[in-house]
């Protein structure tokens, strides 16, 4: 008898504890109490506060005047804020391990090598209440190379291309017309050869290169294949000698006189294109719509894996992400933001740009997508770029 009581009392326990609403057998006044509900463990403890610093990195000519000191007193956090000029420079950094940054701001087709790499951590997205800004159809993009959007959120989208000095450009050709495809004015010899004397400039940068060189000779502009790598710098060969610079600041090698025709990037061709306007020159500086296409790519913010201020850098992203700090990116830089709260605020003459806000059948019928190369591939690519630019 004292046995079937224990094991009734026991069955009364189990009950109460899976929350079922069953009369408990009465237990007899022998019978023992039932054990204790374990308390709930304490909440955990808020994270240590941070100090008030927050170190960024990102590309130059990126972020419009003023828009870290309004966030700096806003918070009262000290941002230190340092530039890199390629994906290639920011990649090596990471990989070398602590950067001391907690935010940087790689192009997609490196952020998903460095996610797969274990070298950012995922973000809070309930500390990032402006994510709602942001446009589906840029995060889909995103989301190739960060599934679920986990990691990245857009600083910008643009795209490599052809920027011109067409009016330096249109008289060095002298008689011979601008070619149909913008890419001929860099890459065939026939073009180069006249504009070798106002000056040709490449980006310095294998994956800029390389993968518009690629698709101009047919192929894949994000071929892993070594083969095809040989196909593109024999084309790039022929015109070697005809490319005076090797440089990623086409805003002051435009402006500035440098250089009448580059593979560059359509904002800032744009900003050189303000800057000449502002300069009074009557020179027209224009970002090229490539028949063929041009190579669409999409700059990211990631913290780091080893951020120290990873609070401050939710802030600052989440910060960035307001439609007015996006719009004003927009504005000032030339560049598009893929925040879609943002659209109502880009002033005309931006959202009327084709070179910036690109339309859409151009986006669809002729913008190549970027995507990623494998870490092999890199290595090939790098090298076939420093053999193409020792003249080999
Ligand atoms: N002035 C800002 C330039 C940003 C360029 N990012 C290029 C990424 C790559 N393909």
């Amino acid at each position: 008898m004292k046995k079937q009581v224990l094991a009734l009392a026991a069955v009364a326990v189990l009950l109460a504890a899976c929350g079922k609403k069953e009369e408990p057998a009465p237990a007899p006044a022998a019978a023992p109490a039932p054990a204790a509900a374990p308390a709930a463990p304490p909440p955990p403890p808020p994270p240590p506060a941070e100090e008030k610093v927050l170190n960024i990195y990102n590309w130059p000519d990126y972020v419009p005047e003023g828009m870290v000191a309004v966030f700096e007193k806003e918070t009262g956090i000290k941002v230190n804020y340092d530039t890199f000029e390629t994906n290639e420079a920011l990649h090596a950094k990471l990989v070398a391990g602590n950067t001391g940054y907690d935010i940087v701001v790689p192009g997609v087709v490196f952020a998903k090598p460095q996610i797969e790499g274990g070298l950012f951590q995922p973000l809070d997205k309930a500390k990032l209440t402006n994510l709602k800004n942001l446009d589906p159809a840029v995060m889909s993009v995103l989301a190739k190379a960060d599934p679920d959007n986990k990691y990245l959120t857009p600083w910008a989208w643009s795209f490599t291309t052809v920027g011109i000095n067409k009016t330096k450009v249109e008289k060095a050709l002298g008689k011979l017309p601008m070619p149909e495809n913008a890419w001929d004015l860099v890459f065939k010899p026939e073009y180069t050869a006249k504009l070798k004397s106002c000056g040709i400039a490449y980006l310095d940068s294998p994956t800029e290169i390389l993968p518009v060189a690629l698709h101009y000779v047919g192929k894949n502009a994000y071929s892993n294949d070594a083969a095809d790598y040989k196909v593109a710098t024999d084309m790039l060969a022929k015109v070697r000698k005809d490319i005076r610079l090797f440089s990623s600041t086409m805003i002051d090698d435009l402006a500035g006189g440098k250089a009448c025709a580059v593979i560059g990037w359509a904002g800032d061709i744009n900003i050189a294109a303000g800057r000449a306007a502002e300069n009074k020159s009557k020179d027209v500086i224009e970002a090229l719509l490539p028949s063929t296409g041009a190579t669409a790519f999409f700059d990211t913010m990631a913290i780091t894996k080893d951020a120290k201020h990873p609070q401050n850098a939710h802030a600052f992203i989440d910060f960035f992400l307001r439609p007015e700090n996006a719009a004003a990116m927009a504005n000032d830089m030339t560049y598009n933001s893929g925040n879609l709260a943002a659209k109502d605020k880009i002033k005309p003459e931006i959202a009327g740009n084709k070179s910036i806000f690109v339309d859409a059948e151009y986006m669809t019928g002729k913008m190549i997508a970027p995507s990623s190369f494998s870490n092999e591939a890199r290595e090939a690519l790098a090298a076939a770029y420093n053999a193409f630019k020792k003249g080999k």
